[in-house]
């Protein structure tokens, strides 16, 4: 029947796909129900890796599954083709970086085509494109006009490598997600959209997507945004007309505040310590001057010495009226909450350490020995009936211990909230606070604004005209796209200024306003704001009228299957999800989440380690599909374990999945009964395994057990081979049945194998569009035969049991029937023959 050469089948098949245009979404008139499947796009670093071939290969089990079942899938690809390494591979060699980009897009291209995902080709969009940007700059004049795009000055993350600004979620550890090098603060007027807006709504809507997310990913995505809750408490200062408020999240400590400590570097600090001594207002500069330095992790860092300046001023504790001295020190931060905490010694750790290096006073207002549980305990008592006290409770002695006591218990030395348990407490002292005015429930949040612009060539020009008379100008909608000037004569090396600002001819515009003299902004986007929304471009790739049609959204989005790689946990996600609000908000959308459903693939490793170039242990892409196959890698890869797993590509064998697919194909060759062939005909044992696997598939598609599908796959292909071989033969109206199901299952994960094994069975229609045959209830009941029991010669009982049955399982059924025990009686029993799964013969002695 032929030899296997997948090369041939490639070759093949390729362009009958592409004539055919197969997987074209979204045609008029077509009334099947939709769905969306969307791989996270690549980035066009270089060609395809392996990355690449796993996530892409699991998008299209997902896209070609839903197109079996029945639907009208959109399943479309693109490039996320501005940003960094772009420009910094341009720069290296002296090109261009649209042109190193556009180089790597077609050679991906070329690679994606023969590696062959269902891809819907008439929506390819490429982020760099002005096509595409321009609609960029729409949504940033959208946001503008909500006021949710803002310029302001401050204090931002810079990398002295890159020469660009990062946002807070690009530092990682204190270090450039990128290059690496340790990031620096410095005051720049910058380009922010408002997240913290959305703060809640980010929050809370996770709890949509619980259960459709991976775990990981939405605990990742609280923890960014950090939402705590609890109390904003004003203090008096001595000498200063207004109060200073500070945040916590245990109001209820209040009476054991003995000290307040403000940032070092806040703009209070320096007030404050303005109205000092000229000796403290000399430490306080130099301390200052030291701290500057400091990344926001090693100030907050638990195991540093504490260190702290004295201002000589005072605040005064809103509830029992105490003088409590104000610190200046680096472990509070500037920019959460106020910057300004009240210290609470006895219960916070860092408190505790900053009091005990500077001798403050430590009182313990919450006593962590008395229970808290409402279950009254029993106490032990001695004879009299007195209660005796345990001794190795641990003593109220933070400040000796040097232990904060942050656990449960009730409150002491705190007059009103005597008694009360913590959570109790504080509520209460929230109560007592807004009663008199002085405080209120609050909330504070990790997340800070984003910060979106980047001082560098390779982006979405910011759409704003800066006027010397009239201010910031937006761009009119009517000139949209601003487009990129050629980077020829443009130096791009980072200088910390955007190269675009010296583009003479570009920069310089008269104001769309006043129609004088004015600049165009120089910085461009994050390439963030490209992904925020390129799920919705894909609905009208082509359209030059607008960014996306809703009525398309409404159509086809929220995206119902996104795949993508868990380094997206955050960033991307988050911002996405942002984007997706503020559209919802505007009117456009009908939904507040983009992504339905997330699945994050594992990694690709080789020898248990991360592949890279400098360890020598890079498998390429390129080099495998040449030595494998298409098939063959997307069926290792779909086949090396749950989806969400790493893959070992030192453990797995591309030439085991090839065989396997070679007796697929040979098996739909050999087959000699006709299309039209009566299924009940056939052999009855294999169309058992081909119908449960009709019947299970799809739960373990939807559930992403993509290679216990393709073990299920190998375990019908050997069945049908053993009933062409040892069987009925290949003329049986089963083995067709089970050749063609094979074909269609086979198209999730080998594409061309299947095709070919279609054409064989005497299909001219494309496999990839068989709709998913329904698996026949009668043959999904587990099979019994009956095994006869036999007592000395008599049968006395039979028992249906699984063909399968094992022999010590088949005689401990018969030893425990009843009829059986009946007969034997008393007596002994002598020998028992069992012939599984028929037979039971007991011979008792007489
Ligand atoms: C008094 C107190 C007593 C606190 C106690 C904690 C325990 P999260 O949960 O991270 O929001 N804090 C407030 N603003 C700060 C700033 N700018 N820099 C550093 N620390 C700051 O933490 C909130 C708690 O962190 C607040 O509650 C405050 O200390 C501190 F037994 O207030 B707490
Ligand atoms: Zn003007």
């Amino acid at each position: 029947a032929g030899t296997y050469d997948f090369a041939a089948l490639e070759a093949k098949w390729l362009p009958v796909w592409e004539e055919q245009e197969l997987f074209r979404s979204g045609r008029p008139g077509d009334t099947r129900p939709r769905k969306y499947v969307l791989d996270m796009f690549p980035y066009p670093s270089g060609d395809l890796h392996m990355g690449h071939a796993e996530a892409f290969g699991f998008g299209d089990v997902s896209a070609r599954y839903w197109r079996h079942q029945g639907f009208d899938v959109l399943h479309p690809i693109g490039w996320d083709s501005f940003g960094l390494p772009a420009e910094n591979a341009a720069i290296k060699r002296g090109a261009d970086p649209r042109e190193w980009t556009y180089t790597n897009i077609a050679q991906q291209k070329a690679s994606f085509r023969r590696y062959a995902p269902s891809f819907d080709w008439s929506r390819e969009l490429h982020t760099s494109d002005p096509e595409y940007y321009r609609w960029n700059q729409w949504l940033f004049l959208k946001l503008y006009e909500q006021g949710i795009a803002y310029r302001k000055d401050g204090k931002v993350n810079w990398c002295p490598v890159d020469q660009t600004v990062l946002a807070n979620e690009q530092v990682i550890d204190g270090h450039c997600e990128r290059c690496g090098a340790v990031v620096v603060k410095k005051d720049l007027t910058q380009w922010y959209f408002r997240v913290t807006d959305y703060a809640d709504r980010l929050v809370d809507d996770l709890n949509q997507l619980e259960g459709a997310w991976p775990q990981k990913v939405l605990s990742m995505q609280r923890n960014w945004i950090g939402r705590s809750s609890g109390a904003d408490v004003d203090f008096e200062i001595e000498g200063r007309d207004e109060r200073v408020t500070v945040f916590t999240t245990r109001p209820d400590t209040l009476y054991g505040a003995t000290f307040m400590v403000v940032a070092v570097d806040s703009p209070l600090a320096a007030e404050l310590a303005g109205g000092a001594s000229d000796e403290v207002q000399r430490r306080f500069a130099d301390y200052l001057a030291e701290v500057g330095a400091e990344t926001d992790i090693e100030r907050l860092a638990t195991d540093k010495p504490k260190t702290g300046v004295f201002l000589e001023r005072y605040a005064i504790n809103p509830l029992n009226g105490e003088r409590l001295p104000i610190w200046a020190s680096d472990y509070v931060l500037a920019d959460y909450g106020h910057g300004a905490i009240m210290a609470v010694p006895a219960h916070d750790q860092r408190d505790l350490d900053f009091a005990r290096a500077f001798g403050l006073p430590v009182r313990v207002v919450v006593d962590v020995n008395q229970p808290v549980t409402g279950v009254i305990p029993v106490i032990p008592t001695d004879d009299e009936g007195n209660p005796v006290l345990p001794d190795d409770l641990p003593p109220l002695d933070p400040a000796s211990t040097g232990t904060a006591l942050t656990g449960e218990g009730r409150l002491i030395n705190s007059g009103p909230l005597d008694g009360l348990s913590k959570s109790r407490a504080i509520h209460r002292a929230i109560e007592v606070l807004a009663e008199r005015g002085t405080g209120r429930a609050a909330k504070n949040y990790r997340l800070r604004d984003w910060l979106i612009s980047r001082q560098r060539f390779w982006g979405t020009p910011i759409p704003i005209i800066h006027c010397p008379d009239c201010g910031e100008v937006p761009v009119p909608e009517a000139d949209l796209p601003v487009r990129l000037p050629e980077a020829k004569g443009l130096d791009l090396a980072p200088k910390g200024s955007s190269p675009l600002g010296a583009a003479e001819d570009w920069v310089n515009v008269s104001c769309p306003t006043c129609g004088g003299a004015a600049k165009r902004d120089s910085d461009t986007m994050d390439t963030f704001v490209d992904s925020s929304w390129y799920y919705l471009r894909y609905l009208n790739a082509n359209d030059e009228t607008r960014a996306f049609d809703p009525v398309e959204a409404e159509k086809w989005a929220p995206v119902d299957q996104y795949v993508g790689g868990v380094e997206h946990a955050i960033l991307h996600l988050l911002y996405s999800r942002f984007v997706t609000k503020v559209l919802f908000d505007l009117g456009y959308l009908s939904f507040t989440e983009p992504f339905t459903s997330l699945l994050n693939q594992g990694m690709v490793l080789m020898d248990g380690s991360k592949m890279s170039k400098s360890k020598g242990n890079l498998v390429e892409f390129a080099a495998e599909l040449n030595q494998h196959g298409t098939d063959a890698l997307r069926v290792t890869l779909a086949f090396a374990g749950p989806p969400e797993d790493d893959i070992d590509w030192a453990d797995v064998s591309p030439v085991g999945s090839a065989k396997f697919l070679a007796r697929a194909w040979r098996i739909a060759g050999e087959v000699t009964s006709s299309p039209q062939v009566e299924w009940k005909t056939g052999d009855r044992a294999l169309r058992r395994v081909t119908h449960r696997l009709l019947a299970d598939a799809p739960g373990l598609i939807e559930s992403f057990k993509f290679n216990v599908v393709v073990a299920r796959l190998m375990e019908l292909v050997n069945a049908t081979r053993k009933t062409i071989d040892q069987g009925p033969g290949a003329g049986d109206a089963a083995v067709r049945e089970a050749a063609e199901v094979t074909a269609m299952v086979l198209d999730l994960f080998a594409p061309y194998t299947a095709a070919d094994m279609w054409q064989r069975l005497g299909y001219d229609t494309p496999v990839a569009l068989v709709p998913w045959r329904k698996a026949d209830s009668a043959l999904l009941v587990a099979e019994q035969v009956t095994a006869i029991v036999q007592v000395d010669g008599k049968v006395r009982d039979r028992l249906e049991v699984s063909p399968k049955i094992s022999t010590d399982e088949l005689e401990s059924l018969a030893r425990g029937s009843a009829a059986v025990a009946r007969a034997v009686g008393e007596r002994e029993i002598a020998n028992v023959i069992v012939r599984a799964p028929k037979l039971v013969n007991i011979a008792t002695r007489r």
